[in-house]
């Protein structure tokens, strides 16, 4: 068994749609806890609309590849292709960490699954959900979640603001 933290995001079409439909699929798949979903800048060197972005926790008899293999199954689903690296999609489903029941965290340095996620710590669309979600939660090799969200730019932190409540 191991724990796996998703990061979810779209920035095409029905946007709150495609992220409930996934998170809805991830109860067949072992989910523990979930954010509400947030209205993000988007952020990169790609011009591109707003994203809805939201964090999963799972916890499943899948290894590291099989939680990858999951993600895909749900971006496929939501009618994703793949396209420009940073650029708008329907559904975007990222691995930002794995745990062993044991709590031994995967490192990997695999091109197409490298963990933790190696961006994840300077993207307040990741960190500020999954803080919400978990107060204690921390991120392989780079810290406490808490810490890491303290560190960003506090403009980048109050531009991930919760939609959910507003619609
Ligand atoms: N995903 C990207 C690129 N930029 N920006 C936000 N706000 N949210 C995302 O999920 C996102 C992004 C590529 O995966
Ligand atoms: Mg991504
Ligand atoms: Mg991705």
């Amino acid at each position: 068994m191991s724990r796996a933290v998703l990061s979810l995001g779209a920035n095409l079409g029905d946007r709150a749609g495609a992220l409930r439909a996934a998170l809805t699929a991830l109860k067949e798949h072992g989910l523990v806890a979930r954010s509400t979903l947030y209205e993000t800048p988007p952020w990169g060197p790609v011009e591109q609309p707003p994203y809805l972005n939201a964090v999963a926790v799972v916890r499943g008899d899948r290894d590291a590849r099989g939680w990858l293999d999951l993600a895909h199954e749900l971006e496929q689903a939501a009618g994703r292709t793949r396209e420009v690296r940073w650029g708008a999609r329907t559904l975007d489903v990222d691995v930002v960490t794995v745990t062993g029941d044991d709590g031994t965290p995967v490192i990997s340095d695999d091109p197409e699954l490298t963990l933790p996620h190696p961006r994840a710590h300077e993207r307040a669309f990741v960190l500020v959900p999954w803080l919400t979600l978990d107060p204690t939660a921390a991120l392989p090799a780079r810290g406490k979640v808490a810490d890491l969200v303290a560190a960003l730019d506090p403009a980048d932190v109050a531009a991930v603001v919760r939609w959910d409540h507003l619609h």
